[in-house]
């Protein structure tokens, strides 16, 4: 009788089943873990490499299932808002719940939208994932602390055009305490490629100052002042890591294949960040 008692009150084995099924249904970090993974630390080459060139290739940062679940995020936030309006160009999401178009009668050479965070929870765990920011402050700068900036999404159909020479710092209005203040993690959510519109940087230019606000090249342009690092071949989940005072631009896509970058812009927490930049830019061939 005693045993019997105790087998009824034991679970049988389907029972723990359901039980467990249940609770992994049920608890609230189900599947919420994936979008904030834990990155293995940079290689001290890779650092390296990044503080000598101010770029460095990340190979494999995410695993392929979640940047297939950041591109299906993505896509979902450009889907509703840019295709359903039948508008093609720059859209920044706002917190307080609008989206605003930017540059008016400005046509751009690919769909561009900001702070999609404001639209995706799952993304917002990802972008504030404080294991993804310090990843890129291993890269910075070992005690650094970091806050974000903003993010993006670079959407180029095929036929888009290139992105010009640029440095992310002439279109920000920071003033970071150093060039190691200010990051951009460009991540591969497709396959890129030269034809797709791959990115290239000018190696060592993050070394002179040039801003937005105030610029003297060494020489009259950028391909002829700095070596151009190759277009690199990225699959999903690889990135590419540029700081803030670095050139670089990106091709156009020449092929039939749509080609989709979320990027993560990271500033120092100690950094100024103002609401707008100069009416004019200081620098000549950036106007
Ligand atoms: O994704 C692109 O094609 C352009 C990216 C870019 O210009 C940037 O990351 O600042």
């Amino acid at each position: 009788m005693r045993s019997l008692e105790k087998a009824s009150h034991a679970p049988s084995l389907r029972e723990m089943l359901l039980l467990l099924l249940t609770a992994a249904l049920t608890t609230p970090s189900s599947g919420w873990e994936r979008w904030a993974p834990r990155l293995a630390p940079p290689a001290a080459s890779r650092v390296a490499q990044f503080r000598a060139d101010g770029h460095a290739a990340l190979p494999a940062l995410l695993q392929p299932a979640l940047a297939a679940g950041l591109l299906e995020e993505a896509l979902e936030v450009h889907r509703t808002f840019s295709y359903e309006k039948g508008y093609k160009g720059t859209v920044f999401f706002r917190a307080s719940g609008g989206a605003a178009q930017a540059e008016p009668g400005h046509v751009p050479p690919f769909d561009r939208l900001y702070n999609l965070e404001e639209r995706s929870p799952r993304l917002r765990r990802f972008v504030e994932s404080p294991h993804l920011a310090a990843h890129v402050a291993a890269f910075l700068g070992e005690r650094r602390s970091l806050r974000l900036y903003s993010t993006s999404l670079f959407l180029k159909e095929p036929g888009d055009s290139a992105a010009q020479w640029h440095k992310d710092i002439d279109a920000s209005p920071i003033v970071p305490a150093s060039p190691w203040g200010f990051a951009t993690l460009w991540l591969a959510l497709d396959e890129v490629s030269p034809e797709t519109g791959a990115l290239r940087f000018a190696s060592k230019s993050h070394a002179d100052h040039c801003t937005y606000f105030d610029c003297h090249l060494p020489c009259e342009t950028v391909d002829g002042c700095y070596n151009v690092s190759a277009a690199r071949r990225l699959r999903a989940g690889d990135a590419t890591l540029h700081t803030g005072h670095t050139f670089h631009f990106s091709l156009p896509n020449r092929s039939e294949k749509r080609r989709v970058a979320l990027t993560v812009a990271f500033v120092d927490a100690a950094a100024e960040v103002h609401g707008t930049l100069p009416e004019s830019p200081g620098c000549d061939f950036l106007k």
